[in-house]
Formats: structure tokens, C-alpha cells, sequence
């Protein structure tokens, strides 16, 4: 489901150079095929490097080496792996392949291309917060990630225990628009307890993600409605305000009662360069019923005559400020997109 990569020569060269110095990395634990068990399933809950934390069909968790053959293997991937005849240097056995994904979220990283960040994902909950302040242009992107994934979005507002009335009324007016849309807006603070049950019933079930900058409480609403998933949680830089990086790669934890829930790095930009243009214009779900509708097929929705959206901006019918959003991600696409061939 993914979207082809849509990489310049010089891009590729520097991902193929990025890969080719991995390979060389060393294994550090090697069996022979005589000294592996049989193949068993098992569920990716996290990964690191050459490694991933692999989940067996009894539940128990196993640490392991993954097939230099494998080409992606992320959070939420349904895997076949063997057990070693034993440990070696706290390593298990190895991932041997990677059942088809039904959905994989990706993102465009600067060296090693195009990333993908967890599989099999049904549902992004997009984590935002009113600290240092309340952007619904981070949200715009990730909800065209999502619409190119084709999963449900939802928004979170967390730490609304820091809004007094007029503020908490201010956020609820911005975030009305994405109300109109479709999208479920929920209000919530890990510090309060402000939506929680909500929250649950939302996640129940589901296969979710939970996406987000840095800082806006992803781990600690995670810790708050999983209390034994002891996900680390980071401080506020004191002069930027923004958060710290504190979670470093995605990991699934379930819950008891069913469902599963995927904690991610908060990260400062989600590029969207590897989308193309009407793929974001249709992530912007109420364009949908205009594009294809210009007076112009090749109409950049900005002072072109005879444009459809800037018409339904100017009837009320769009927002003006998600037509602005659209315009901020297609103009970023070419400064963002690496270019050094
Ligand atoms: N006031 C308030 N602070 C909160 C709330 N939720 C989280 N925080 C604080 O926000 C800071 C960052 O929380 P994290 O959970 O680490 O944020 P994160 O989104 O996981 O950040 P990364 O892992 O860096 O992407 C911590 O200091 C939390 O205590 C809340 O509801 N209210
Ligand atoms: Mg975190
Ligand atoms: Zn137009």
C-alpha cells in the first residue's frame, strides 16, 4: 500500500551506500541450520539495528537476529523466526521472513530513504498538545500520511489540564473544523485523567499507532492506560519547550482486554516528499468532492481562474486554512526533498 519511492539519483545512491555499510556489519550471533529449531510465528513488538524483540505464539518475548535477506522488518510485522539451540550474547534465534504486511506507515528519512515505521497498523491516533502551541498544520500532514495509508485518523489533544477556559475554548474552536470533516477530535490529559475511558473504548480492538512530535505525552498515555508497559518518558526542554526525543524506536505493547497499541518516536517534521501531489490533495478528504473539477487540469488551486477549491473556500464550504495547510506541504515538497545529485 505503500507509495513508490520518489527518490532523486543522488538520494539513491546515498541509500544504497547507507545499505551497502550495513551489510558488512558483523553478526554477532551465528547459527548453523543444524543448530536452529523449527520455524515458529511470531509478532515484531520492537527493533533495533540487526535486532528485534520478537514475540512467540505463547507470549513470550525473545530477542533475535534478523536474516540478512529480510529487506523491512518493523513494529507490527507478523513474522517466521527459529529458535537457536541456545542463547548467544542475549540473542534467541533469527527472524527468518515477513508475512504480507496489510498496511505499513512510512516516512522519508534523509539517509535511509523511505522508512517504514510499524506495520499492520488499523488506526493512527495523532497526538497533539497545547505546549509550546497547538499546530494544526503538524496535524494537516500527518493526516495526508494517514489518508495515503488509508487508516483511520483520530486526534488526541493532550494536557488539557494546562488550559484555562477561554484557551480550552480556543483549541476546541480550531479543532471544530476537524470535527466537520469527520475525524473524531478527542480532549484528554494523562495529568487529570480528562477522556481516558473515552480513549480506551477508541483503542479497543484496534491495531493503533500513536504518532505525534516530541514531547506532546505519546508514552505517558501509554504508561497511564497500559500501567505496566513502562514506557519511558522524557522532560520539556526549558528553553524551547519542545520535547527531548525520548522514545527511540516504535514498540507494540496489547492490551488485556484486546487490541493493540504502538508507541513511535515523536518526530520535529513529518516529510511528505515521497507522496505526489494529488496524493496529498486527496488527503485532504474535503478537497475530494473538487479536485478533478478546475477549470484547469493542471490548476495549482492558488489564483488560477476557474478554480473549484478557491471556490468553495470563498462559498465556506472548505477552509481556508486547510487549503493554506495544502499550500505549506506542496511548496515544502521541493526544499524538503534531499537533492545532491
Ligand atoms: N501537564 C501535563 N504534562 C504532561 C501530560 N502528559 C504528558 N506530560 C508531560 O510531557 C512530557 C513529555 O512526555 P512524553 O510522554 O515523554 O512525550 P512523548 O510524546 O512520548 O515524547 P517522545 O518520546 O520524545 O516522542 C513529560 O514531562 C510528561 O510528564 C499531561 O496530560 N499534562
Ligand atoms: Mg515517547
Ligand atoms: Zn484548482
Amino acid at each position: 500500500m505503500a507509495k513508490r519511492s520518489k527518490l532523486t539519483q543522488g538520494q539513491q545512491r546515498r541509500v544504497k551506500a547507507n545499505q551497502a555499510k550495513r551489510l558488512k556489519q558483523k553478526d554477532d550471533a551465528q547459527w548453523d541450520d543444524a543448530h536452529l529449531g523449527q520455524a515458529e510465528e511470531g509478532l515484531v513488538l520492537s527493533r533495533f539495528g540487526q535486532h528485534a524483540d520478537i514475540e512467540s505464539a505463547e507470549g513470550d518475548v525473545y530477542r533475535l537476529n534478523i536474516r540478512r535477506t529480510i529487506g523491512s522488518l518493523v513494529t507490527g510485522d507478523k513474522v517466521v523466526w527459529r529458535r537457536g539451540s541456545e542463547a548467544m550474547a542475549g540473542i534467541s534465534g533469527v527472524v527468518e521472513a515477513v508475512h504480507e504486511r496489510h498496511s505499513v506507515l512510512t516516512r522519508p528519512d534523509f539517509y535511509d530513504g523511505i522508512k517504514p515505521v510499524a506495520a499492520n497498523i488499523d488506526q493512527m491516533c495523532i497526538v497533539s498538545s497545547v505546549l509550546p502551541v497547538l499546530s494544526t498544520h503538524v496535524i494537516d500532514r500527518y493526516l495526508v500520511a494517514g489518508e495515503a495509508l488509508g487508516v483511520e485518523s483520530v486526534i488526541i489533544l493532550n494536557k488539557t489540564d494546562l488550559l484555562d477556559e477561554a484557551a480550552r475554548e480556543s483549541a476546541l474552536q480550531q479543532l471544530a473544523l476537524y470535527k466537520e470533516i469527520g475525524y473524531q477530535v478527542l480532549l484528554v490529559s494523562v495529568k487529570k485523567g480528562e477522556g481516558m475511558a473515552d480513549l480506551e473504548a477508541l483503542l479497543k480492538d484496534q491495531i493503533s499507532i500513536f504518532v505525534g512530535q516530541s514531547g506532546v505525552g505519546k508514552s505517558s498515555l501509554v504508561n497511564r492506560l497500559l500501567p505496566d508497559a513502562a514506557a519511558q518518558v522524557g522532560d520539556i526542554s526549558e528553553n524551547s519547550g519542545l520535547g527531548t526525543h525520548t522514545t527511540t524506536v516504535a514498540r507494540l505493547f496489547h492490551f488485556p482486554s484486546g487490541g493493540d497499541l504502538i508507541d513511535s518516536p515523536g518526530i520535529r517534521e513529518f516529510a511528505l516528499w515521497h507522496l505526489e501531489e494529488n496524493v496529498i490533495a486527496r488527503g485532504f478528504k474535503e478537497f475530494r468532492n473538487y479536485l478533478g473539477t478546475c477549470k484547469f487540469r493542471d490548476c495549482k488551486h492558488k489564483n488560477d481562474p476557474g478554480c473549484a477549491l478557491q471556490a468553495a473556500v470563498a462559498r465556506g464550504e472548505v477552509a481556508a486554512s486547510r487549503l493554506d495547510s495544502y499550500h505549506k506541504i506542496v511548496d515544502s515538497l521541493a526544499e524538503s526533498r534531499p537533492s545532491f545529485a
